[in-house]
């Protein structure tokens, strides 16, 4: 089922498929962040609408509300939330670190006091599992640890070599085969702590493998060598997953690297802020200038909200606090990273990458903000 059929390359970075219950993905791909079962602020008919493929849910907001019971009663998260692509769900680690609080990490687990009411909750890889399957997503992750930036090494190495048994667990635990697992490999930005959890995770042979333990505030000079490093080391015929990243260049990077899929709640969050992404960098709709243009926010794009208003019209929903100014500019913003995975598929299958990515990056800096 879960096969990954490469069809074009252009230096390390590629066009492939996979398909899943719910449907065909092309890569390279962005995924939507749907935290709490909804891309905020976006419908599943206009997710469809901007070419979105797969949307990411997340396994620790959604046990603690609604709780996966009632999502498994609506027949998992295509049912809940009635978006009928695939979907992938992350394990829960990750945001037990950035949202609970008075955690505890033991071999077992983590303990942890909600976010929402502070009572106490347990995640272990089982649980993990059995959450992931509950949700019914086409793609799960494993239960990882993923230290923060910065860490000592020494704990980054306990780390790494605990995820690998987590990661074993996961696997036992697993039961529905209609789901890939995907392994995480840590590490930080040390190259021969990511060469220990590859040669730690490997052997596993998951279906995929994501780039876990990176854009944790790190510098881009040491990310992009710890992609470079890992992506490379990462068998050539599965999916590589860079778990978090989404910023534009990050993608373009990225993809020259052979990264594959992507996430982040960049376009959406950024766009409630009252930002734009564009060719030009990031337009800011607070700022006075774009309050007198009559242009639409990107010439070239063909969302709804560039094809039916102005700059000067949006400016004014922002400023107004009017909840369509946040609705128009993330789905600008998702049709935007859409667009650009799509510019680099076609680049790779014409073998011109490089050069798009440079007269791509060349403009995108000179404009931006
Ligand atoms: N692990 C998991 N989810 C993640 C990350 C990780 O390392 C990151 C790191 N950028 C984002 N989301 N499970
Ligand atoms: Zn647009």
């Amino acid at each position: 089922m879960f096969e990954f059929t490469i069809q074009a390359r252009d230096g390390r970075a590629r066009v492939a498929q996979f398909h899943t219950p719910r449907g065909t993905v092309t890569t390279p791909m962005f995924m939507p962040v749907g935290t709490q079962g909804t891309v905020k602020g976006i419908s599943p008919q206009e997710l469809l609408e901007i070419g979105s493929q797969m949307i990411l849910g997340n396994t620790y907001h959604l046990m603690l509300r609604p709780g996966e019971a009632l999502v498994a009663a609506h027949g998992g998260l295509p049912g809940f939330t009635a978006y009928p692509g695939p979907f992938l769900t992350d394990s829960g680690g990750f945001q037990v670190m950035s949202l609970g609080h008075l955690r505890k990490i033991t071999e077992e687990g983590v303990t942890f006091k909600s976010h929402l009411d502070g009572s106490a909750v347990a995640l272990t890889p089982e649980r993990s599992i059995a959450v992931q399957e509950a949700l019914g997503a086409d793609i799960i992750m494993a239960f990882d640890e993923c230290p923060p930036y910065p860490a000592e090494r020494e704990y980054i190495q306990r780390s790494l070599e605990r995820t690998e048994r987590w990661l074993a667990r996961c696997v036992q635990a697993k039961t529905r085969p209609e789901q890939a697992l995907f392994a995480i490999v840590q590490g930080g930005v040390h190259h021969d702590l990511r060469q220990q959890s590859l040669e730690l995770t490997l052997p596993h042979d998951t279906p995929g493998f994501a780039l876990g333990g990176l854009a944790v505030g790190e510098p881009k000079e040491e990310m992009y060598p710890a992609v470079a490093y890992t992506a490379e080391r990462l068998p050539d015929h599965k999916p590589r997953y860079l778990m978090g990243v989404g910023h534009p260049e990050d993608l373009v990077a990225g993809i020259a690297l052979g990264v594959d899929m992507f996430d982040c709640v960049y376009p959406t969050r950024t766009g409630r802020f009252g930002y734009a992404l564009t060719d030009d960098g990031r337009l800011n709709l607070n700022a006075s200038a774009p309050r007198r243009q009559l242009t639409p926010l990107d010439d070239e794009c063909d969302c709804y909200a560039c094809r039916h208003y102005t700059r000067a019209y949006l400016a004014h929903l922002v400023k107004a606090e009017e909840m369509l100014g946040p609705r128009m500019l993330s789905l600008h913003n998702l049709r935007y990273l859409h667009r650009l995975v799509e510019r680099a598929r076609g680049a790779i299958q014409t073998g011109t990458f490089i050069a798009w990515a440079q007269t791509w990056s060349e403009r995108y800096f000179k404009g931006a903000v």
